[in-house]
């Protein structure tokens, strides 16, 4: 069941990409971008909303799945924890999972994005194979799971079907807990191919994801690139690289050079491209990333949880650079979450506050969510993420169970107050490309989503306590 097609709306105010504006009347396209943009006193008409409205973020790094780990990776095991032992753990809970458990989890999760001010995502796939890391009859099947998740959701789908074959630089074999992520060249060109026609019915984007520089060999990535000049010219290429020391120092031992020159000297870095955290720079990787035009992904409560360091905003964004924002491991679903913890990691590091500001935009919250909506859409191959002309009509409408609380506030400090009061996030309509997908703060197929959720997780613990007696 789609929402119908909504021609506009009136915002009493609106988070637009010159700053708050007042009373203003956004009207449609039929293809779901704002076709114009007025300041005026609602001639035609349209629906109201006297509730501050921001543009809906695209989440430009998902790994569904994760969701459903929350909890389980939290416990000291080893002398010192770190992200490869966390991994360890995340490769044990991806050998639980069903097409059907894929399903029930990422809509669930997705339904939890709407209402954290996410209007799309970007889901960076790669568990492709059954349990025994043969590929399912229909190759693209857990692929086929996302869309179905996204479609009963509403939210706006850019799928990567992620190109995974190796375990460390220099074509290492994989483990055999990373065999349902395997595949060659052939198979995934197969499944890129399969995954066509399904996208392009349902709108969905499709992209191309080496999973890093540890996992595909510069000659894979070679042919990655002409599958892409062949099948999807011009896609968004999606890459993990430079996460974590040992990565870097990896990459060193290898041939000498870093992760981020690696990819610089192998492959067409451009504005299509999104470098899915970037944690580890120098000051001339930085330079080169904001140059190439190339998003940054930074999932700022993921790179927390897992102990990965600290991305260098300052200097990134000094330098022009683009970013935008992931929920990643799917600890955080809110945007909000991820915004704070963004400027909170250069506030530790640097000893200051309100540090990731511009000139044109002192508020903190607004300047951040402006550009990682922006961000997000770019590395969503989408329209702009922008309330703005051309910009796509995805917006989420900000409430407060106490309205009370914000009678102090300036209301272009509105945002200020959502992101970082810590009282939650409240949204009340949600709008997608021009259709309303949350009312009021509800979806319409929230109850089997949550009871679907609820079946797959009994199966999952149930096959998790199978595991750990036997
Ligand atoms: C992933 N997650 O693919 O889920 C990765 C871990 C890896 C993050 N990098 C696996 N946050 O990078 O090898
Ligand atoms: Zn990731």
């Amino acid at each position: 069941m789609t929402a119908p097609m909504l021609t506009g709306a009136h915002f009493r105010l609106a988070l637009t990409p010159e700053g708050w504006r007042r009373n203003l009347s956004v009207h449609f396209a039929a293809d779901g971008t704002i076709r114009e943009t007025i300041e005026d006193g609602n001639p035609a008409g349209l629906p109201v909303y006297e509730n501050p409205v921001v543009p809906g973020v695209t989440d430009l790094h998902s790994h569904a799945f994760q969701y459903a780990m929350a909890g389980l990776s939290e416990v000291r095991r080893n002398p010192v924890d770190s992200f490869w032992s966390w991994r360890d753990i995340m490769y044990f809970f991806a050998l639980t999972l069903s097409p059907e458990d894929m399903q029930a989890i990422a809509a669930r999760l997705y339904l939890a994005l709407l209402k954290g001010g996410y209007t799309g995502i970007v889901e960076f796939h790669y568990v492709h194979n059954d349990l025994d890391g043969t590929p399912y009859a229909r190759r693209e099947e857990l692929s086929l799971a996302i869309f179905e998740a996204a479609r009963a959701t509403g939210l706006e789908l850019t799928h990567l079907p992620v190109f995974y074959a190796h375990s460390n630089f220099g074509g290492e074999t994989p483990t055999g807990g990373q065999r349902r992520f395997i595949q060659d060249l052939d198979g995934y060109h197969a499944m890129l191919d399969s995954l066509r026609a399904p996208a392009a019915e349902a709108g969905h984007v499709l992209g191309i994801a080496p999973h890093s520089l540890r996992a595909a060999t510069p000659e894979e990535i070679a042919r990655l690139m002409q599958m892409r000049d062949e099948m999807l010219p011009g896609c968004p290429v999606h890459i993990h690289v430079a996460e974590q020391v040992k990565e870097i120092e990896d990459s060193l031992a290898w041939n000498g050079r870093r992760p981020v020159e690696q990819l610089f000297d192998i492959a067409p870095v451009d504005d299509r491209w999104c470098l899915i955290h970037a944690t580890h720079l120098t000051d001339a990787e930085v330079g080169q990333i904001a140059r190439s035009g190339a998003t940054v992904g930074l999932c700022s409560m993921t790179e927390a949880n897992l102990g990965d360091g600290i991305f260098p905003a300052t200097d990134f964004l000094a330098q022009g650079g683009e970013f935008g924002i992931g929920s990643d491991s799917n600890i955080a679903t809110f945007a909000a979450q991820e915004l704070q913890q963004l400027e909170y990691s250069q506030r530790l590091r640097d000893r200051q506050r309100n540090v990731l500001a511009s000139p044109g935009q002192p508020h903190v919250a607004a300047n951040l969510w402006t550009r990682a909506a922006r961000g997000g859409a770019r590395a969503a191959g989408r329209p702009e993420g922008a309330i703005a002309p051309g910009g796509m009509a995805s917006f989420v409408e900000l409430t407060s169970p106490e309205p009370e609380a914000l009678l102090p506030v300036d209301p272009e400090a509105c945002l200020d107050f959502h992101v970082f009061s810590g009282r939650g996030f409240h949204v009340g309509d949600v709008v997608v490309r021009g259709r309303k997908v949350v009312q009021s703060g509800s979806h319409p197929q929230e109850e089997a989503i949550l009871a679907e959720y609820a079946a797959a997780m009994r199966r999952i613990a149930g096959r998790l306590d199978d595991r750990k007696t036997r």
